[in-house]
């Protein structure tokens, strides 16, 4: 649970190896961990900071659609993917804007330049949902999750259902040890925004109860993770529910878990609070499918987190 997590930032802080990242911020960093998550016991959202349930949940649905341009976030308010499309833009030749070199940083230190980049942002993100052609070229970002889990291109020009077949699977085979699905793809990963920092997780069924274990590349602890392990969950609780199982357990495995320099402040003040007690995630049952569900048919009950704690995202 919680502890798990919390957990897990203290080892970092205690025994991390400073080290140098694709990003030039700096990481605390520690190789090989893993957290388990009970389902049963409710659903995993941190309450030592308060975490934004409605944006994991339209990433998530962004996955399961097969999904791959911001559109579709920036649509249900969510800004969480935008720089890596925005970055897309502003080196490209039809950028007229000031120079956005290096914003994920500059943007940090110098406040005059920040504005402008706002600014940039702002005209960004408004003609990405006003403009279809611009959306098309510049809202991609390239063959991220969604393509991989449901349209894997294959040496024959077909194409493969991963998150389609792993359903199929459990259903037909519940005690296969092959409910697998691979977000790496080798091929593509020159051509993607960023490499999926969760690789590959893998289904398992036994006494009736669905269980998931993620292998996660690269995790950044105080941001992505909270995310990532919320995200899982409710794709697991969605399997579970479309198969008639009961939900098992999450099984986070980290390789790369590292906290940025910039976020040890924010991660100390989260360590000094209380756990409370988990929330309970309902999702309307009269949907049996994975492929029908939208935001709406989510509801968080009895979640009564501390307050948010702000960071900086490394880009
Ligand atoms: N890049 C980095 N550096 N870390 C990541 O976790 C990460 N992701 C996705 C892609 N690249 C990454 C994006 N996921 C937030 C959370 C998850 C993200 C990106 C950003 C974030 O800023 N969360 C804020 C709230 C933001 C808001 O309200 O708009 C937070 O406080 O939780 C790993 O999947």
């Amino acid at each position: 649970g919680e502890k798990a997590y919390l957990n897990l930032c203290n080892q970092i802080l205690n025994n991390g190896v400073n080290k140098r990242d694709r990003t030039n911020t700096g990481t605390y960093s520690i190789f090989g961990h893993q957290m388990r998550f009970n389902l049963e016991d409710g659903f995993p959202l941190l309450t030592t900071k308060k975490v934004p349930f409605r944006l994991i949940a339209s990433e998530l649905l962004w996955f399961i659609k097969g999904d791959t341009n911001i559109r579709y976030l920036l649509q249900h308010n969510n800004n969480i993917w935008n720089e890596w499309a925005f970055e897309n833009w502003v080196k490209s030749n039809e950028y007229t804007g000031p120079d956005m070199m290096d914003f994920g940083h500059r943007s940090q230190i110098d406040e005059e330049f920040n504005e402008q980049y706002q600014q940039q942002m702002e005209r960004f993100k408004e003609k990405i949902l006003s403009d279809d052609t611009f959306a098309d070229k510049f809202g991609t970002l390239g063959d991220v999750y969604g393509k991989q889990w449901r349209q894997w291109k294959t040496s024959q020009n077909n194409t493969i259902d991963q998150l389609k077949n792993v359903i199929d699977s459990i259903r037909n085979k519940p005690d296969s040890r092959r409910h697998i699905v691979s977000a790496w793809n080798p091929e593509d990963v020159p051509t993607m925004a960023l490499p999926p920092c969760h690789t590959l997780f893998q289904f398992y069924v036994a006494d009736g109860k669905l269980s998931c274990q993620l292998y996660q590349r690269s995790a950044d602890v105080f941001l992505g993770v909270p995310f990532n392990i919320a995200s899982y969950a409710l794709l697991t609780l969605l399997i579970a529910h479309e198969c008639n199982l009961k939900p098992g357990e999450f099984i986070h495995t980290l390789g790369d878990a590292h906290i940025y320099s910039n976020h040890v402040n924010q991660i100390k003040t989260q360590l000094s609070r209380e756990i409370r007690e988990m929330p309970q995630l309902q999702i309307n049952k009269s949907k049996s499918s994975i492929f029908d569900f939208e935001l709406s048919d989510f509801e968080i009950i009895g979640y009564y987190p501390h307050p948010s704690i702000k960071a900086p995202i490394a880009v």
